[in-house]
């Protein structure tokens, strides 16, 4: 079943005692309001051990942001995911567009990472989107469609059922203030879902949640959240800011 997802992507921000602090007033807006949405944070590696101490019995799940596609050995500054099970965080981001841009990480590497999380009980999401020149090159659909086809092919139907979460972030509205219009993200999250079915049966796409990520805000919530294939948001800017994270948490419903 598609569940209703808001992630924090807080990327490489706030200092130990900042991450410690936001993610306890949350957790405590949390216990207060309890959102219907699933609320997931992914801090650095650094804090994760303690952020998933501090949220023990808290419905938010912790959140790697990346994780290696090897199992373990000689990768200096890398993470694998038996190491980040080994401090409880089950689920990782993959393929965010920053690290495909700044860490030359391609498809198939990133179809790695997946099943190395998925083999050890773990799970992903994964991130997809084009560039502006795919868009404005009329690519777009090819781009993600790849990006997917490439990622998924050899992840097998039963884990991907059992918990997967794609976010739709087109690399032109990443931080930049432009977000894709409500129509523009519901006609490439309908393709994303589309896709992951010719690939692996109905009932996985039914099942996968599928969020939109690019400079969501208080402000702009609420219409993408009112598309039928707009599970949720991957949020990064407003994410760092209590009031505005909320308010999209509220929004989602
Ligand atoms: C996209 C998003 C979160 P932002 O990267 O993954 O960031 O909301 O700042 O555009």
């Amino acid at each position: 079943m598609r569940r209703k997802i808001v992630a924090g992507n807080w990327k490489m921000n706030l200092t130990f005692p900042q991450a410690r602090e936001l993610a306890l007033h949350l957790n405590t807006w949390v216990n207060a309001h309890k959102p219907n949405a699933e609320i997931i944070i992914a801090p650095t590696h650094l804090y994760l051990e303690q952020l998933n101490k501090d949220l023990k019995n808290s419905r938010i799940r912790v959140a790697s942001q990346n994780v290696s596609a090897m199992e373990n050995g000689a990768y200096t500054g890398d993470v694998s995911a038996e190491q980040l099970l080994s401090i409880g965080t089950k689920i990782s981001i993959v393929g965010h567009s920053e690290r495909r841009a700044y860490h030359h990480e391609v498809d198939k590497y990133i179809g790695m990472k997946i099943s190395h999380l998925y083999k050890k009980g773990m799970s992903p999401i994964l991130c997809v989107g084009e560039k502006l020149e795919d868009r404005e090159s009329g690519k777009h659909f090819d781009v993600v469609k790849e990006q997917l086809n490439i990622a998924l092919e050899r992840q097998n139907p039963e884990d991907l059922l059992r918990d997967f979460i794609v976010a739709y972030e087109p690399v032109w509205a990443i931080g930049t203030g432009k977000t894709a219009s409500p129509d523009q993200a519901q006609e490439m999250h309908d393709f994303i879902r589309k896709t992951i079915g010719n690939q692996h049966g109905l009932a996985v796409a039914n099942a996968t949640s599928i969020l939109y990520g690019g400079s969501v805000n208080a402000g702009n919530a609420r219409d993408l959240f009112e598309q039928y294939d707009i599970d949720g948001a991957l949020v990064g800017g407003a994410s760092l800011k209590l009031e505005d994270f909320t308010t999209i948490i509220n929004a989602r419903g």
